[in-house]
């Protein structure tokens, strides 16, 4: 992980009145959290993703527009954009591509450090934003929660490790993601969110993300309690994402 909390701020493309003039800006939130609830049985939030720096290239052909579609059509509750530029090979402009096409939540994926960076969010159609404990101080986290609640966001906050959720929890949070993946080491193992589905108070949704393959590991962590499952390798390998997402 690159360590941002010493960057002053993101970079302003756009001035913020133009981007509260957006579209979008206006458009009802599909709230990410209730879709989650409403569903019942596993939610999956299917990613779009070209690049990581633990995998490289994933896949590069596929267009955000022709994958939203797909995985809509594949009854996935909710969609992942990232729009990390640096690391990803996304861009804002993806999410805005897939927003045109779906009307189901749509998760800003990114590394998230400045408010502005929220009403980007907001402006571009997203309903709900990623915060990552590792990123950001237990404060600059909080403050960057309610910010997003103020604009009727949905806030999912990553964790790895116990520390960080005792640590980093608040009330403006509703949904709590367990990553999988190490960031140091890469290296993925389900373990993490079955060891810390317990210390999870009921009242946030809990996700578990990366590293998820098969059905048989999505059967285990329900039975925890885990009711949404962050996937993007195993489907964006694939030549057709959609498809594979269906299967
Ligand atoms: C998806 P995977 O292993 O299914 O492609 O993982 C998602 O969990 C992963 O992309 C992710 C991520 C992040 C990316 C989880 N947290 C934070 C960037 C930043």
């Amino acid at each position: 992980v690159r360590k941002r909390t010493e960057v002053a701020g993101a970079k302003r493309n756009t001035p913020v009145s133009e981007l509260e003039a957006s579209p979008f800006f206006k458009r009802e939130i599909i709230s990410l959290k209730s879709s989650i609830e409403q569903r019942h049985s596993p939610a999956i939030i299917a990613e779009f993703k070209r690049r990581s720096p633990s995998k490289g290239e994933i896949n590069s052909r596929v267009k955000p527009a022709q994958i939203a579609k797909d995985y809509q059509n594949a009854g996935v509750t909710a969609m992942s954009v990232l729009t990390d530029t640096v690391s990803f090979g996304g861009a804002t402009h993806d999410l805005i591509m897939a927003r045109q096409q779906v009307n189901i939540p749509l998760l800003r994926k990114d590394f998230m450090i400045d408010p502005y960076q929220i009403i980007e969010a907001k402006a571009i159609g997203a309903d709900a934003i990623l915060l990552i404990a590792a990123c950001l101080s237990p404060n600059q986290l909080k403050e960057l929660a309610q910010t997003a609640q103020q604009y009727g966001l949905d806030v999912l906050m990553e964790v790895h490790s116990q520390a960080e959720l005792e640590s980093h929890l608040n009330k403006y949070v509703s949904i709590v993601g367990v990553n999988n993946r190490n960031l140091k080491t890469f290296d993925v193992s389900i373990d993490t969110s079955l060891k810390l589905a317990e210390l999870i108070p009921n009242e946030f949704v809990k996700i578990s993300e990366s590293g998820l393959k098969s059905a048989k590991e999505i059967v285990t962590l329900h039975k925890v309690g885990y009711q949404g499952f962050l996937i993007g390798e195993t489907f964006m390998k694939s030549s057709d994402p959609g498809k594979s997402c269906q299967e």
